[in-house]
């Protein structure tokens, strides 16, 4: 029992020096620039940062998209968007990562209603709520965090190219974050339940994103996309409620205090998503406003084809699809 709690006191006295030097120092998105007449799809774009990033380009004039699993929860999100910006231009839609029908409804909707997309914010993402599978014989986590934002990525491809110009490329923003450093690439076991500690998967599943990102800038040829991935820093969310242990709920109550606030969390994906300086770059890692090293493994050529090639298996991407986000 004090061993638990020596682990509980280490964890919340960890956070609080990583958490507040983090904060401290925090940098934020300096770009000014305005999106009047250019759409922007935020998953997730309903709370945490995701609400914050969605707002921000409502006040830059976008066409905001956001979308996340639960009805009530989107139309309060999209609600408070539209009172913060004034802009009336925010539309939710129905989107489960955990489903891979539920991907191909969202962008077969999208390709109906939009004619445009400038930018796509991967944001969503579930931090630990448990280990089980989906429908789609997946593990929940990975399915969420990285299957499901591939897909929806290889997607939205077309769509994105069809948009972007080489003098103003439209771009691909995917949140990762530094506990991709723990991750892991073990093709036989990655869509397994039971076989990992939680946070593991989490980890393995920021790791393949970051390797993605990698994959994606290499095989996109088309100047009108760019990628980039970024990882938020230690950020006051619910993610941290998402597990069932007793004590979650107080160890979020402290990160909420102590982390950064979502609109300071939110500012490297602003920055990766909006200014001309991180505009230059393809398939790098940003952190606190700069672009930085991110874990070995993610520069790993071999893995991240390996994980290319899996993935499209395992989403099921037809030929078809995959010609037409890389045909010219
Ligand atoms: N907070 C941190 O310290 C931290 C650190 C590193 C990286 N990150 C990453 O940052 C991103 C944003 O996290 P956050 O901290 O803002 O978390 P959050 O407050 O829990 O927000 C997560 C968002 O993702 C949506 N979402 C969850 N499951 C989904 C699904 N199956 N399909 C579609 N959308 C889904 C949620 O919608 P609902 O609310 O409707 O479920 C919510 O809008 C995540 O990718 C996370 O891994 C966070
Ligand atoms: C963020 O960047 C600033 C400026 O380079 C730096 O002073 C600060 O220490 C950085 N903060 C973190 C958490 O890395
Ligand atoms: C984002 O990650 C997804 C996998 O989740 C991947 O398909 C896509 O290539 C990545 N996009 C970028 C811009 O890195
Ligand atoms: C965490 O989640 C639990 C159960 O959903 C909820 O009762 C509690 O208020 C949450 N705590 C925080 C700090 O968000
Ligand atoms: C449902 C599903 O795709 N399951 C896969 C999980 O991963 C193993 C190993 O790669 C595959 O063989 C399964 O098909």
């Amino acid at each position: 029992m004090s061993v638990i709690l020596l682990i509980v006191e280490i964890i919340i006295i960890g956070g609080m020096v990583v958490g507040l030097y983090q904060k401290n120092t925090n940098l934020v998105c300096k770009s000014k620039k305005r999106y009047d007449g250019k759409t922007v799809l935020v998953t997730g774009g309903t709370a945490g940062m995701g609400l914050e990033i969605a707002a921000d380009f409502a006040h830059r004039g976008a066409r905001v998209i956001v979308a996340c699993p639960y009805e009530d929860e989107g139309l309060h999100g999209k609600k408070l968007i539209i009172k913060s910006s004034g802009n009336h231009n925010v539309v939710f839609k129905l989107l489960d990562l955990s489903s891979l029908q539920s991907i191909r409804n969202f962008v077969a909707d999208i390709l109906k209603t939009e004619d445009r997309l400038d930018i796509l914010m991967n944001n969503a993402g579930v931090g630990i709520p448990g280990d089980f599978l989906t429908k789609d014989g997946m593990n929940f986590i990975m399915q969420v965090n990285y299957y499901g934002t591939f897909l929806l990525t290889m997607l939205l491809l077309p769509l994105l190219k069809k948009t972007g110009t080489p003098s103003e490329p439209s771009r691909i923003v995917n949140t990762s974050s530094v506990l991709h450093k723990f991750g892991k690439i073990d093709f036989e076991n990655w869509n397994k339940t039971g076989h990992w500690a939680k946070i593991r998967i989490y980890g393995n599943s920021k790791l393949c994103l970051a390797l993605f990102t990698r994959e994606l800038a290499k095989r996109m040829k088309s100047p009108n996309v760019i990628v980039n991935v970024v990882d938020p820093g230690a950020v006051g969310t619910k993610i941290y409620n998402s597990s069932r242990i007793a004590w979650a709920s107080f160890v979020s109550f402290i990160f909420l205090i102590l982390f950064k606030h979502p609109w300071e969390g939110a500012q490297t994906a602003l920055y990766a998503a909006t200014s001309n300086r991180a505009g230059q770059f393809k398939g790098e890692y940003f952190k606190n406003c700069s672009r930085v090293r991110a874990g070995e493994l993610v520069y790993d050529e071999k893995l991240a084809t390996r994980v290319w090639e899996e993935s499209v298996r395992l989403v099921k991407l037809s030929d078809d699809e995959l010609n037409q986000c890389f045909s010219s």
